[in-house]
């Protein structure tokens, strides 16, 4: 589908605003390594969203495929995802996300407390990213889906799934996905379990000055 010339220049601000938001977090990765402070980041991914895929999301909310309704009701036309190694770093970086002046943050959906009925976990943030025109400042919106390496395992493969199924799972292969997913929780607790106990051996070990 050719897309009109006004759709190609919004979508050209979305380029631009998904480059700022990128800058904006490989500066926050960049500023803690330079600190030598943990990063929290295991890897981002970007994405913008296709035109075809954004008129078909028009279409699922029964909306007809005007720029307006694009800018007004797709908020996530530009994707980013943050993996993290454990839930707490997701709460870290939501955390400085909220403390940034330069972002603001405009929506919270945490399915990581409320997971989907289908398992899926992750934090979303709808932020509005400031873009710099010729003429105008403008904001663009963007989804932020912050979520746990393990996270992101379960959703690539539950979302390939959706996919080769035409959005209709057979119901043998939800359940098996939900059971997934419920490991999903497990590992992450686990993991957490593990990494206190050796920050609590790394801490007498210290306060014993042992070598390690
Ligand atoms: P795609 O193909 O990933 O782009 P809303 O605007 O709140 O009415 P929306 O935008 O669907 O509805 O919000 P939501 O629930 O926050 O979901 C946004 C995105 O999260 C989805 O984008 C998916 O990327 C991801 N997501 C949500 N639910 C699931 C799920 O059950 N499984 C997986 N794997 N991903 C999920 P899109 O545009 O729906 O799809």
């Amino acid at each position: 589908m050719k897309p009109s010339t006004e759709l190609k220049n919004v979508l050209m601000t979305y380029k631009f605003g998904m480059d700022v938001l990128k800058t904006k977090i490989n500066i926050m990765v960049e500023e803690a390594r330079i600190k030598g402070k943990n990063n929290p980041i295991e890897h981002i991914k970007t994405r913008l969203k296709s035109v075809d895929s954004i008129k078909e999301k028009l279409k699922r909310k029964n909306l007809e495929p005007t720029i307006d309704n694009i800018k007004e009701k797709i908020l996530d036309v530009i994707g980013v995802r943050v993996v993290c190694a454990f839930i707490s770093d997701i709460y870290e970086i939501y955390q400085l996300f909220l403390n940034r002046s330069d972002l603001k943050v405009v929506e919270v959906k945490d399915y990581i407390k409320h997971p989907k009925p289908t398992g899926y976990q992750s934090l979303h943030l709808i932020v509005k990213v400031p873009v710099q025109l010729a003429n105008q400042e403008i904001y663009v919106p963007a989804e932020i889906q912050l979520r746990t390496l393990a996270m992101d395992f379960w959703a690539s493969l539950e979302h390939k799934i959706f996919y080769k199924y035409n959005r209709d799972i057979p119901d043998y292969l939800k359940h098996e996905l939900k059971q997934a997913a419920d490991t999903v929780t497990l590992l992450d607790e686990k993991m957490k379990s593990i990494r206190d106990e050796v920050i609590a051996i790394d801490s007498v070990r210290d306060s014993l000055l042992l070598p390690s």
